[in-house]
This record gives C-alpha cells, sequence and structure tokens, in this order.
C-alpha cells in the first residue's frame, strides 16, 4: 500500500449522562467485493497497528488538541486533530502532513466553518504510545485506536487501475482511501445513511457487505437492499432510550459503511450484592466508515436527545429551506405531456373534476431535443401563452433541465459552457463525452464556481426563452447518469476544475447543481423570491436548496410500503422536504394501489404523481367515479392540513425539528417503537398509519406514549396509550390520529390550488389530552416571497388550551406580517361535560356563541365563529 492509505481505527464511546457508564438487474453495479478499496480496507487488521502516536508533538490550544501519527515502516506522518465545537460537537481531522498530492476537503456543504469550543468544561486527552491508543475527553469521550495495513503486490487490490467490466479506471495518482472504525457502546439501533431502498433501522450488514453511499442512477431499484442510489447523506445517528449521538463523516467519495451489531460480554456489579461480578451481554455497534479518497473529517455529534442531534447537524450543514407554499400542494407529473393541448386538458381536467392541484410538470420531451432551457416548436410552439393560462388558474409549472449538455455548437447552452471552458474534462484534458437523453453529451462541472454563477444565470427571464415567473425547475440525472460509463455514471478519473479527480466529489456534484439552480431562480427574481427545485440526487446540506425524491420506483406494493423507511431517514438526514412518485413510477398501478398511493402521499412532505413513458394514462379521474372519489377526497384533506404542514416547514427551517418523524424521535424511551416504520408522526400532533398492503380489512397500529390520548382524526373516538391495536380500514381513508395535548389549524374549504385559499377560513382541532390541555401554533406569511426572512413579514400566533379557555397570542413578537382571515372554526375533542356558555373575547369585546356538544365524542363544535386568525383572543368555556 502506497503511503497515501491510511486507516486509523476509532472506537467511539459517547457518554452517556443518565447511566453514568461509557457508551433489484444489479449487475451493471459493482458489489462491495468489486470495489478495490473496500477488499484493501477489508485486510486491516486493528491488532497489527503500524502507526505510533509521536507523544512529543502533542498540543491543545484553543479547544484543539493535535497530535502526529507515524506509519512505522513507510515513515508518512499523519496529522489528528481533535476539535471542540461549539454546541456538543467533537471533530476529528485526520490528514497527512506532507502529502504527495493534496488531498479534497470537501467544500460548500458546512455552512460555515465550525466554531470552536475555546473553553470546553472539560478536556483531557491521554495519550498510550504502546498501544496506540488516545482517549480525548470533552463531553462524550473517544478513543482512537491505529489499525494495520498491508502491502499488495502486482494490482490485485486496484491501487493504479481497477477494471469493472469494460471499464478500466486508472488512478493517476494511486490508491488514497481513508476508514474509521467507531464502537457504540450500548447502542442496538442505528439509522440514517440515504438513500437506500432499506428498512429505517439499519440492519448489519454482515462481514463482506456494507450500505454503499455512491450516487448512481437505479432505475426501477431492488428493495431491501444495500446498494447505492441517488444520493448520499454521510450521516448515521445511534438511538437508545437514555441518549442519542450522530456520526457524520464529510467525505464525498465513494463511501462504504458496515454496520455490525454484538453484545459485548462485560462484568457488572450486582446492586444488591456488591462483591459479585456479574457478566451481563451489553449491546455494541461497531461502525466503519470506509471512503475511497479525500481526508478523515468526522463531526461527532453528541446529542443527548434526538431534537440535540438534528441541531447539531443543522448547525453545520444548515435547514430545510422554507418552500414556497404551492410547492406543497400537490403536484402533476408525466414523462411526458405530449403538447400544449394535453397540458390544457389535463389542467382542465383536475378542475372538471373538482380536484385542487397546484404544479403542472413538464419531462424532458418539452423540450427541442433534449436541450434544456429550450423548448420543442411543434409540441410547445407557444409556451407563454401556455403559462398564462396556468398563471390564470393560479397555477405554477415545473420544468426539467438536466445536466447533460448535448454536444451541438449551434446549441447556445452548449458553444458558451464549451467556450467558458465550464465542462468536466477527461483524463486528456478533454471535454468528457458520454451518451445520454439527447445523444453525445457534456457535463457541466457546477464544482466551478464559476460555472454554476454562469448556470444560475441562464434562468434569468432574458436569456431563457419563453419561461416566465411561474416557471420553476427540476434537476433530473445529476448523479450523474451516464449510459455508457461504468455503473451509468461518470468515470471516476475525469477532471474537475482546480484538477480534482471525479472520484474525490462523486458524490457532491447532485448538490452543487440544485445550489446552481436554486440561486438562478432566486436572483431570477432579483433576490425577492422563493425558489423551488426538484433534485434526484443529493448529498448532506441539500436541504438547504429545495426537495428530493427518491427516483425510480415502480407501480408496486412493495415501493409504496418503503417509501416510508426511506422518507423517514432522508428526515432524520435533514432532507424535510422529500417524497416518492405516487403511483410508482414504472409501471401501471391497479386502482386500488393508486388510491393507497394517493392517500399514504398526501400523508408525504413532497406530494406530487409521476409516471414513465408508455405507461397507461392515469390523471385521477380515469379510474372510475368510485376511486376518482377516494383520490379526491385524499388531495383535498392534503389541502386542509396545509396550515400544518407550513407550520410544520416553518418548524423545520428555524429550529430543524422533522416534519416527518420516525416514532422513536418523539417517543424515544419507549423502545417498542424503535424499529417501526409502518407508522410515524407527522409533527409532533398527527400518527399516521397507512395502509400498505392490498386488500386489507385491518392494520396494526401501536398508539405510543404511557398516559397518551389519541384520537381517530376524521371520528374523534378515542385510543389510550401506550397500545397496540387492530384498526379496521375501509378503501375510504388510511388510519391518522391526533394526539391529545395538540392544536392542528386548518382550512375549511379547499381552493383549486394554493393560491385560491388565501383567504379561506381557518378551523382549529384542539384535542385535549388527560389533563385537559392543548398547545398548537399557527405560521403565515405571503407563502412565495423572502420577506418572512428579510423583513418578519410573518406571523407567528400560539394557541393554548388550559382551564377551558382557548386563547390566541403571539409566538413571535418579531413577526409583523398580518393576514385578514376568519378563524371560523374550533372543535374541542375530549371536553369531558357540556358547557352551559361559551364566550368569545377579543378587541371588538365579548360575544356568546353557539355551539354543540356531542356526549358520546365528549366533542364541543363551535361553527360560527369569526374572530381574526391573528389576533389576540380567548375562548371561554363555562
Ligand atoms: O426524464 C425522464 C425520467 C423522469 O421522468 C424520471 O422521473 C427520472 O427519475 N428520467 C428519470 C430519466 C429516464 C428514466 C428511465
Amino acid at each position: 500500500m502506497t503511503s497515501q492509505e491510511s486507516a486509523p481505527n476509532l472506537t467511539v464511546q459517547a457518554e452517556d449522562p443518565l447511566e453514568g457508564l461509557l457508551l433489484e438487474d444489479k449487475s451493471q453495479f459493482k458489489t462491495c467485493s468489486q470495489i478495490g478499496f473496500y477488499r484493501r480496507q477489508k485486510l486491516l487488521h486493528p491488532d497489527q497497528s503500524p502507526y505510533l502516536a509521536q507523544l512529543d508533538t502533542l498540543k491543545t490550544e484553543n479547544g484543539i488538541a493535535t497530535l502526529n501519527i507515524i506509519h512505522q515502516r513507510t515513515k508518512v506522518p499523519l496529522q489528528l486533530q481533535v476539535i471542540a465545537v461549539e454546541g456538543n460537537i467533537v471533530r476529528l481531522k485526520i490528514k497527512e502532513l506532507s502529502p504527495l498530492k493534496p488531498r479534497y476537503e470537501v467544500p460548500d456543504v458546512l455552512v460555515k466553518e465550525p466554531t470552536t469550543e475555546r473553553e470546553p468544561a472539560e478536556t483531557d486527552i491521554k495519550v498510550q504510545p504502546d498501544k496506540s491508543e488516545a482517549t480525548l475527553k470533552s463531553n462524550g469521550s473517544v478513543t482512537i485506536r491505529t489499525r494495520g495495513t498491508v502491502t499488495a503486490k502486482g494490482d490485485v487490490f486496484g491501487l493504479w487501475k481497477e477494471k469493472f467490466g469494460d471499464f478500466v479506471d486508472i488512478k493517476a495518482h494511486g490508491p488514497s482511501s481513508v476508514g474509521l472504525d467507531f464502537t457504540l457502546h450500548g447502542f442496538e439501533n442505528v439509522y440514517g445513511l440515504p438513500e437506500h431502498a432499506d428498512i429505517h433501522c439499519l440492519k448489519d450488514t454482515g462481514e463482506n457487505e456494507a450500505y454503499r453511499l455512491y450516487n448512481l442512477d437505479v432505475y426501477g431499484y431492488c428493495v431491501y437492499d444495500k446498494m447505492g442510489t441517488y444520493g448520499s447523506v454521510p450521516l448515521l445517528l445511534a438511538h437508545k432510550p437514555s441518549y442519542t449521538c450522530g456520526i457524520f463523516w464529510l467525505n464525498a467519495s465513494e463511501t462504504l459503511v458496515e454496520i455490525h451489531s454484538k453484545a459485548a460480554l462485560q462484568s457488572h456489579l450486582q446492586s444488591n450484592s456488591p462483591d459479585i461480578r456479574k457478566q451481563k451481554a451489553v449491546p455494541k455497534m461497531d461502525i466503519r466508515w470506509m471512503s475511497e479518497s479525500g481526508i478523515v473529517d468526522v463531526f461527532l455529534l453528541l446529542g443527548p436527545m434526538p431534537q440535540n442531534v438534528f441541531n447539531q447537524y443543522a448547525q453545520l450543514t444548515g435547514t430545510q429551506i422554507l418552500p414556497p407554499l404551492f410547492s406543497l400542494g400537490y403536484h402533476q407529473c408525466r414523462w411526458n405531456y405530449e403538447d400544449e393541448a394535453d397540458v390544457e386538458a389535463v389542467d382542465s381536467g383536475f378542475d372538471e373534476h373538482n380536484i385542487p392541484y397546484d404544479v403542472f410538470w413538464l419531462d424532458i420531451e418539452h423540450t427541442d431535443g433534449k436541450r434544456y432551457f429550450t423548448w420543442d416548436p411543434d409540441r410547445f410552439p407557444d409556451p407563454v401563452k401556455m403559462q398564462n393560462k396556468l398563471r390564470e388558474k393560479r397555477r405554477k409549472l415545473v420544468v426539467i433541465s438536466d445536466p447533460h449538455i448535448k454536444v451541438d455548437p449551434n446549441y447556445t447552452l452548449y458553444a458558451e459552457a464549451n467556450e467558458r471552458g465550464y465542462f468536466v474534462k477527461d483524463r486528456e484534458m478533454q471535454n468528457f463525452e458520454g451518451s445520454c437523453w439527447p445523444g453525445v453529451s457534456s457535463y457541466i462541472d457546477f464544482t466551478n464556481p464559476a460555472a454554476r454563477e454562469w448556470y444560475s444565470s441562464q434562468f434569468s427571464l432574458d436569456k431563457y426563452k419563453n419561461a416566465t415567473d411561474i416557471l420553476f425547475v427540476w434537476n433530473d440525472m445529476n448523479e450523474p447518469s451516464v449510459f455508457d460509463a461504468p455503473e451509468m455514471t461518470m468515470p471516476k478519473d475525469a477532471v474537475h476544475h482546480q484538477g480534482w479527480e471525479h472520484r474525490d466529489l462523486h458524490n457532491l456534484y447532485g448538490f452543487y447543481q440544485q445550489m446552481s439552480t436554486s440561486d438562478g431562480l432566486i436572483q431570477r427574481s432579483g433576490g425577492k423570491e422563493r425558489p423551488f427545485v426538484l433534485t434526484r440526487s443529493f448529498f448532506a446540506g441539500s436541504q438547504r436548496y429545495g426537495a428530493v425524491w427518491t427516483g425510480d420506483n415502480k407501480a408496486e406494493w412493495k415501493y409504496l410500503k418503503i417509501s416510508v423507511p426511506m422518507l423517514l431517514s432522508l428526515s432524520v438526514t435533514g432532507i424535510a422536504f422529500c417524497g416518492a412518485d405516487v403511483g410508482g413510477f414504472v409501471g401501471d398501478p391497479d386502482p386500488e394501489l393508486l388510491v393507497r398511493w394517493y392517500q399514504a402521499g398526501s400523508f408525504q412532505p413532497f406530494f406530487r404523481g409521476h409516471a414513465m413513458q408508455g405507461t397507461k394514462r392515469r390523471e385521477p379521474w380515469l379510474f372510475g367515479e368510485e376511486n376518482t372519489l377516494l383520490i379526491r377526497k385524499a388531495i383535498k384533506e392534503r389541502y386542509t392540513l396545509l396550515p400544518y404542514w407550513y407550520l410544520l416547514f416553518y418548524r423545520a427551517y428555524r429550529t430543524a425539528e422533522l416534519v416527518m418523524r420516525p416514532l422513536w424521535v418523539e417517543f424515544s424511551k419507549y423502545q417498542d417503537a424503535f424499529a417501526l416504520e409502518s407508522q410515524y408522526m407527522l409533527g409532533n400532533a398527527l400518527l399516521v398509519a397507512p395502509v400498505l398492503d392490498p386488500g386489507v380489512k385491518s392494520i396494526d397500529v401501536l398508539f405510543p406514549g404511557t398516559g397518551e390520548y389519541w384520537y381517530d382524526f376524521r371520528t374523534y373516538t378515542l385510543v389510550k396509550g401506550p397500545h397496540r391495536q387492530k384498526v379496521a380500514v375501509t378503501l375510504e381513508e388510511i388510519p391518522v390520529f391526533q394526539r391529545g395535548g395538540s392544536i392542528i389549524p386548518m382550512r375549511t374549504a379547499v381552493g383549486k390550488s394554493t393560491a385560491w385559499m388565501g383567504s379561506s377560513p381557518y378551523e382549529l382541532h384542539v384535542a385535549l389530552d388527560r389533563k385537559g390541555l392543548a398547545v398548537g401554533e399557527l405560521y403565515v406569511d405571503d407563502g412565495y416571497s423572502l420577506q418572512y426572512l428579510h423583513e418578519h413579514m410573518y406571523s407567528h400566533r400560539r394557541f393554548t388550551f388550559s382551564k377551558n379557555v382557548l386563547r390566541s397570542s403571539s409566538a413571535d413578537k418579531e413577526g409583523r406580517y398580518t393576514v385578514d382571515c376568519i378563524l371560523e372554526k374550533v372543535y374541542i375533542i375530549g371536553l369531558k361535560k357540556s358547557p352551559s356558555k361559551v364566550t368569545a373575547h377579543c378587541s371588538g369585546g365579548k360575544k356568546t356563541m353557539e355551539f354543540t356538544y356531542n356526549n358520546q365524542l365528549c366533542l364541543l363544535s363551535l361553527e360560527n365563529l369569526s374572530l381574526q386568525v391573528c389576533a389576540d383572543w380567548e375562548i371561554h368555556i363555562a
């Protein structure tokens, strides 16, 4: 092995503050054993360490501990830095002291250089050079143990070149992998590491397999598989009842993560007989990270609660951008809507069938020969007129813009990018050319800031011919997908800006395209309006630029089912605005599957119906009156709940709270919920249990939480937690329950799109907990501009119910936005006895209100209120 390879072994023992103890055709894609650096990493053994810590180099200054480690045979020195980062985060960096060639350090993912904790509460470093072991204590404790390395003769390990099928990867700079092992003591449950079509609570990978983080175009991917799919977030979370922590591995090259769960025998003292030591099996998880190039740069997010870890990760990579309100509505897509007449007919179909939707989508066929930023002159002769018709309906258009650019000197975009040198190069420093939708294509080098800026400028309305300000963007194929290349992606020896090899930054390519597109849309509006960009490929931090979807799923039940854990895994790694193609992209769903998918999708963050070219048309009204009714109902329910969705997105943006939450996040001590992925929470108030199998008459629902009250969202019947129960289901809807103690803001009526609902009245669903209390919030702004950000143009309200008074007050005094909107209805669910009188108090005085009370359901309904939803008022129940 050459001097560039380094693989120290690290054991993390995050300290548990409470226990006081330490803590589907797959042939075109590589298997782990076909990956050279994986084979090499597997030969490293912890007991034969060639590394020695050089004690005399240890320095601690301003919260940063620095220590050199030397390879005994090659004498190559590495520098280890342990940095106490503000907010209970420890950063570990290991890099060569004097590399032959600089190693790639991931730029642009962190929102800023993390602030060092200058005076950490406790920093204590002990180094034991004989054991090649170092321990750092700073809130958590870390043991670093160096590991052995391997020498190879010839090139069996793919040191200088690696073959896959007919493809040869030439490694001009030699091998360079990095690896680190972590042991998480006391943990049995780990999550995260999207994107994989796998279960949410990650499984033991076995000895020779790993979760692969390598962005790939995996059309019709296999389910329950560890193969790499379209995006990567190298963040793993570990959770147990008393403690949650995270490992964020900041490396953009191909990465493999092995997970091994073991029960380590530990002796411990029995409390009642102090002298007798007993052997007890304590669970532990060994996590092994391996990346093909770059440096070791890892952040230990030391929690201790799930929300702390989300905050720590957000502190590093940012929170979800607040989306424009329209993008939380329903999106209608298909590859392809044929022409302008087709667009008009489908758009009208929604109105004829009284189904709301917000956004019409055009796939690759809308362009002139797959030249993005152009329009097919025969199918779309008057795009402005088409957009104006949509505008009149107060709807939006999304068009696709892929990163591959047709090699055609007469295509302005190509000619300009070529002239400016903005394409990725091949090893000979010629424009890299690969095959994609337009035929021979070159790929914009989005890692080059100048290329990004230029690409952003293409969205300006004077450049993008026939685009209007209702046009938003979809970035597809940005892994990037290259049809005639290894694993259908860019060869690793392609060359980017500043000479970096594609291998160094592969997983960042899509991230950068979405960044550039999003910036372009903001610039188009003169910095005034929110962008909406959907991307297929992503990396850590992509949440700052828009939404993500799970790519080419299939119209099969198992893909509906896997959408839930896939979206949960994205959610826990910061990507709140995520969704899966409703109906399944490949194939034709039968009506039952389609209905169930709409019902599930309406409770998932990004809600878009999409279908592959050649599939049967599947607009919501094509499956008979009965199914139209059911789909309409599901979509309408989404629209009535938009105030709640918007609030959740505001909270995700402001405080890194998850929109779609696995139960373990909300009920962090309730072990029965830790591996549950058939149901989840939307915010902290709604429990959603989608129907994920055909023909079922009932589903098993877990109602978590001791003393929690759960009310059926439509019938108001009560279930007390913790409790597991079979809930009867019909085709009408999927089970949803409101948590006692919550107040959910909703609209009383829906419009043709979100924009038609600006003045629709609101209603509040007040679900009381066992103490008769409830709290909730509402967030309102104009829904499209950036004024909430720069000018405090929003209104954030708090609602509380206590001692029989429902009170509305400001949750944020800085908010300056007012909205003339009425609160028309209030439902108080779980009110034990019928009131004798209900009075409303507001600035206009005091009024006695009419009400009805349902004894059986303990439901008080106030249906003729006319209070200002964003004003201070009280409703007294006597
Ligand atoms: O642009 C065509 C499709 C698109 O509809 C789909 O959503 C993407 O995931 N695209 C992939 C390329 C072709 C897939 C076979």
